[in-house]
């Protein structure tokens, strides 16, 4: 398993050897010059200054977070009797550089694109706050979360980020349809794909400037049930889940909820960032040599525990958890306290606001010793948790059943 960056410096000696699947050096001329292009759309990229300290500004107190660089994830044992919600300070935060610091009162969305009927449109914070507000509970979740899971329980290599199950999070988001952004700003007929761009720092790797980070949307999916959010569970926005603006893009990889939002172009043709061709796209045998896309999330579940937790021997144990599927809602969700041996049917808790998960319980006797706890959910389209997943070079949806030990005495 080697590191995020480790593994974009490989991928781009490759490209730029003329070995890069699906990207060529071609590409990547095209590339520099978008991005410059891009750069001179975001006049106030210079509002946004890095945090000081650290790449990450809330504290990561380490009972509830796992830290690799940049990114966080959360212990899911920060989630035992918390509510539907993922309060904001046990939140994963997933950062390709550090958070800026924004001043919400010179910060603007730059809407621009040749799919734009009248040209260019400025919204100001006070703007946005004046349009008709919604709000909407859905997961933020990498498309990578349970990569270490490739290796640890598949025995495969994989790049990137080793997040256990901890890089999700559940919050009620509000802010202004990003329908009604962009037809206040007036689309043609011929408006094909939206890319929304981040005014955190560009991103290098292997010392090439990749640009700011930004991953081009369908404009169905755009005008479908995207939201341009300022709120998190009832508050503004913090620094690290992208204070003023973020895109949230329900169902769909984290990478493309872009946080920090800056502009929007809305083209007349197909876009493509490095973020949708060179990264979050299936590579490796068994997938064609330029990458499968992908866009969606899949069926996962997690125990509100930590890995080689202790239970107390000698009485009744009550296992939680919450399950989750991006196509809709879980239907049942079977537990297995001896291995994979015998499976119960967990009961339901709660509701599923939203459709972005489902917390279950199920009450255990355990003997003393070391046990391994499984938990496979299906959803109300029968897509259920395999027991292996599908390997990829850089470990994306990993839905296997994972295999949870935990000790009693
Ligand atoms: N501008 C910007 N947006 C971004 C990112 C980033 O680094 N910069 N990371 C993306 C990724 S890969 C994920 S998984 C989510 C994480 O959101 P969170 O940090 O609020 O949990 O944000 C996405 N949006
Ligand atoms: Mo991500």
């Amino acid at each position: 398993m080697v590191t995020e960056g480790a593994y974009d410096g490989r991928r781009l000696r490759q490209w730029l050897d003329g070995e890069a699947r699906g990207f060529s050096r071609r590409d990547l001329m095209k590339l520099t010059a978008a991005v410059g292009a891009g750069t001179a759309l975001a006049p106030d990229a210079a509002a946004a200054a890095p945090a000081p300290g650290g790449p990450i500004v809330k504290p990561l107190p380490p009972e509830l977070f796992r830290v690799f660089g940049a990114n966080a994830e959360m212990r899911w044992s920060a989630m035992d009797g918390q509510g539907y919600l993922v309060p904001v300070d046990r939140f994963f935060v997933r950062n390709h550089t550090r958070t800026p610091v924004i001043d919400a009162a010179t910060w603007r969305l730059h809407v621009t694109g040749a799919g734009l009927r009248h040209g260019p449109v400025e919204l100001t914070y006070a703007d946005l706050r004046r349009l008709p507000a919604h709000t909407v509970t859905t997961p933020v979740e990498c498309a990578g979360n349970g990569r270490s899971f490739f290796t640890t329980q598949q025995g495969e290599t994989v790049s990137g980020t080793a997040w256990q199950l901890g890089a999700i999070g559940v919050a009620r988001w509000r802010g202004v349809r990003l329908s009604t952004v962009l037809r206040h700003a007036g689309l043609t007929r011929h408006a094909v794909d939206v890319l929304p761009v981040g005014l955190d720092d560009n991103f290098v790797t292997g010392g090439v400037d990749l640009g700011p980070v930004r991953r081009p949307l369908p404009i169905r999916k755009a005008l479908h049930d995207v939201l341009v959010a300022y709120e998190m569970n009832g508050q503004p926005l913090p620094p690290d889940h992208g204070f003023p603006v973020r895109l949230i893009v329900p169902h769909w990889i984290g990478i493309a909820s872009i946080k920090w939002l800056g502009s929007i172009e809305v083209a007349d043709e197909p876009l493509f960032s490095p973020w949708n061709t060179q990264f979050y796209r299936l590579f490796g045998p068994g997938f064609p040599a330029e990458g499968q896309p992908f866009d969606r999330q899949v069926v996962k579940s997690a125990f509100e525990l930590d890995r080689d937790a202790q239970l107390p021997a000698g009485r009744p144990v009550r296992l939680r958890g919450r399950s989750w599927s991006a196509s809709g809602r879980i239907r049942h969700v079977d537990v297995s306290t001896d291995g994979g041996g015998r499976w119960r049917r967990a009961r339901p808790v709660g509701g599923s606001e939203g459709a972005a998960w489902q917390r279950w319980e199920l009450d255990w006797r355990p003997e003393p010793g070391r046990h391994e706890l499984l938990a496979r959910a299906t959803d109300v389209h029968g897509n259920t948790q395999p027991d292996v997943a599908v390997h990829n070079d850089l470990g994306y949806l990993f839905d296997a059943v994972v295999r949870h030990p935990v000790v009693v005495a």
